[in-house]
């Protein structure tokens, strides 16, 4: 192989690596962002004093997972509107639920990772 061969090859990896690291520390600074900004939530979260609350439409309920597949309003610095799985703190949470129910409810981080620690029907 010739020696300018080798550079490129060279500078190609390198590029690839500082690009893969590039993109790994973008999704580490979301993750340490959401969780900031659930530490001390914007609006202060409507009397619980931590997490976040936001409304929701119940797509799904895993109780096998114990999770609750959620399409929820924006959640203010932390997440857009979307459709994502929560994971319940208490499988009791998801007793009684339905899907298409609309729901109320709070998230919080424990051991790094959001779940729902309340849920109840909106309007409540
Ligand atoms: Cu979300």
């Amino acid at each position: 192989m010739r020696p300018y061969k080798v550079v490129i090859l060279v500078n190609v990896a390198l590029a690839v690596g500082f690009l893969a690291g590039y993109l790994w520390q973008q999704s580490e600074l979301e993750r340490f962002r959401r969780e900031g900004a659930l530490a001390s939530p914007p609006g202060a979260a409507a009397g619980t004093g931590r997490g976040a609350t936001a409304r929701g439409i119940v797509r799904d309920v895993r109780r096998a997972t114990r999770d609750v597949l959620i399409t929820h309003e924006p959640l203010t610095g932390i997440m857009g509107a979307m459709t994502m799985a929560f994971p319940a703190a208490d499988p009791a949470l998801l007793e009684g639920l339905a899907v298409g129910d609309r729901v109320r409810f709070t998230l919080e981080t424990r051991q790094g990772r959001l779940v729902l620690t309340e849920l109840r029907p909106d309007g409540s």
